[in-house]
């Protein structure tokens, strides 16, 4: 798995890398129309993942205002959770000999062909969102997202404060939704949950049922359903985004538990609805993770172009929340 922290020491060196083919793009392009500088147009191509939850909603009008706002020309296509599709996305912006492309890839795996093919004609690739893994750091020059691990272990974390709060005694049971299989949040998230439960609940946590239900509400409900036949007695929910946790909410009513109550629920994003259902008592806590990304990445696109070095990893800044701070923050939530 991708170390994010071992790639950021190596910041440096391959901003630098980027940099160099983001010159060697510029000298190309001020040949032709630009007569040099930054003054043409940038052209952005932007391949998104789907449209498979409201984090991603978000994301995308962020994404698209952002752009307008720096008067870039956007070229954007929805790959609807399939590799595939990027990769013809990909593919299509390299054609149109784009400034920059940037893409949130899907899963972690399997980019090295499209990326060197970007590569070779000197088109820089930025991130967004979620990582990949490949062996050549040359291939992308920077991500600007969130910190998954950290995510996964702040849950772990916030879930110690949800079972103290409903003065839990006994095992802890627990059925843990994940992302879509292959996908550095998912993949991460757990990762950065077991961490914690390891180093602190060895004997008292148990992850008794783990599968994914692809980001989605449907994949939550259906994926919950099947939990709570196998396991009735899970008496936790660890839901990698708040569509799954909502999703598994209406199986849990459906089975006629109470959610938040009977099955403590912590889930990962802070999107409107997820804070809805926790004011309403129906999930405990959430670990906040922010697709506000646009600015962020107009930002880094525009150095990208114009040769300036950035970083290697471009973080992005969130808190989390507990019931009795829902009402509250909920006027406030912005997606
Ligand atoms: O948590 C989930 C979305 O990659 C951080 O993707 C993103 C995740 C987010 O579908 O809701």
């Amino acid at each position: 798995m991708l170390n994010r922290r071992n790639f950021l020491t190596a910041a440096v060196g391959v901003a630098a890398a980027g940099g160099l083919a983001a010159c060697a793009k510029e000298d190309k392009a001020s040949t032709g129309t630009s007569g040099g500088g930054g003054s043409k147009t940038i052209t952005l191509g932007f391949s998104q993942v789907g449209s498979e939850s409201g984090w991603r909603s978000a994301n995308t009008d962020s994404v698209k205002s952002a752009a307008k706002e720096a008067g870039y020309n956007l070229k954007f296509s929805d790959a609807q959770q399939k590799q595939e599709n990027q990769i013809s996305a990909i593919r299509s912006y390299i054609a149109q000999k784009v400034d920059v492309i940037a893409f949130s890839p899907v899963v972690v795996t399997g980019w090295d062909a499209v990326l060197k093919e970007a590569k070779a004609k000197n088109i820089p690739v930025v991130l967004t969102d979620r990582s990949v893994e490949t062996s050549d750091q040359s291939l992308y020059v920077t991500l600007v997202g969130s910190d998954f691990t950290d995510e996964g272990r702040r849950a772990a974390k916030i879930l110690e404060k949800v079972l103290e709060k409903a003065g839990h005694k006994g095992a802890v049971k627990i059925a843990q939704l994940e992302g879509t299989t292959g996908a550095a949040p998912a993949i991460e998230r757990a990762k950065g949950f077991k961490e914690v439960m390891d180093a602190s609940h060895k004997d008292d946590w148990k992850i008794v049922v783990s599968q994914t239900g692809d980001f989605t509400r449907a994949g939550g409900k259906q994926v919950m359903a099947a939990f709570l036949q196998s396991n009735p007695d899970i008496n936790v929910l660890f839901a990698h985004n708040d569509d799954m946790a909502i999703g598994a909410i209406q199986s849990i009513e459906a089975a006629g538990k109470k959610p938040g109550k009977d099955i403590l629920i912590v889930s990962i994003d802070g999107v409107k609805d997820g804070f809805v259902a926790m004011s309403e008592g129906k999930i405990n806590a959430i670990v906040e993770c922010n697709p506000l990304l646009g600015p962020q990445l107009m930002d880094v696109v525009k150095k990208v172009k114009n040769g300036e070095p950035v970083e290697r990893w471009i973080k992005t800044k969130e808190g989390d929340f507990m019931q009795d701070q829902a009402k509250a923050a909920l006027p406030s939530r912005k997606y």
